[in-house]
């Protein structure tokens, strides 16, 4: 008889599994990230909590045009379905100095001013999302700056064409998310709680 091995057998390593559909037994002594791949491929598991990458905060904004264009439900619909936990969201009429220090790294560009016009034309709704590398699933969510080029299938590449009103800002390193957070949201509005599917989404 096929037995699918226990979540608790298999952490545990060095036991026998066999593969239900080829009847061949692989011995599994360690859980590398590809064992975890290889097993889930294979087996009808449970799925296995992966421990491999540090889990990360990252701000998200809907700038001003996702907000009039009535497209905050559908992008926000996307890091909820990726599986990301939502720790922290609110709606802002962004303060001139809040712009200039959230985009100081663009200032002297020939866009900057005309990005901040921007930014401060109307509400933007403000997010942190986090997850196991929650900067880069957001960045790649996202796709890329100008949403002419950006991928299909992406955020801006589904429903953006400009490259300056293309909806959503997304920090670009672990660094540069804590930087952000913290302009953003006071540390009390962001709130901890377990997600219930956590185990499911690794
Ligand atoms: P990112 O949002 O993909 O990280 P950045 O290069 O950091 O892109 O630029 C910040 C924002 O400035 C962009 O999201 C976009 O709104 C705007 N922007 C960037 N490059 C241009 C440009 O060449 N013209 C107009 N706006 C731009
Ligand atoms: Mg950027």
């Amino acid at each position: 008889m096929n037995r699918i091995p226990a979540t608790g057998e298999l952490r545990r390593g060095g036991s026998l599994a066999r593969n239900p559909r080829s009847g061949k037994s692989n011995r599994v002594d360690v859980l590398t990230p590809s064992a975890h791949h290889n097993l889930e491929q294979n087996f009808r598991v449970f799925p296995l909590h992966r421990e491999i990458s540090p889990m990360q905060q990252t701000l998200i904004l809907l700038k001003p045009d996702a907000v009039q264009r009535r497209l905050v439900g559908a992008i926000t619909g996307r890091f909820e379905s990726k599986g990301l936990r939502l720790a922290g969201l609110k709606l802002v009429h962004t303060p001139r100095d809040l712009a200039e220090k959230h985009y100081a790294v663009h200032k002297g560009k020939p866009f900057y001013e005309s990005l901040l016009t921007f930014l401060t034309s109307g509400p933007t709704v403000a997010m942190v999302w986090e997850g196991r590398e929650a900067v880069a699933v957001c960045r790649n969510l996202m796709g890329m700056t100008d949403g002419g080029k950006a991928a299909p299938g992406t955020i801006r590449g589904d429903l953006a064409l400009s490259v300056q009103n293309n909806l959503v800002h997304g920090s670009d390193s672990p660094e540069n998310a804590a930087i952000e957070i913290a302009l953003w949201f006071k540390s009390e509005e962001l709130v901890k709680y377990t997600i219930t599917d956590a185990s499911w989404v690794g």
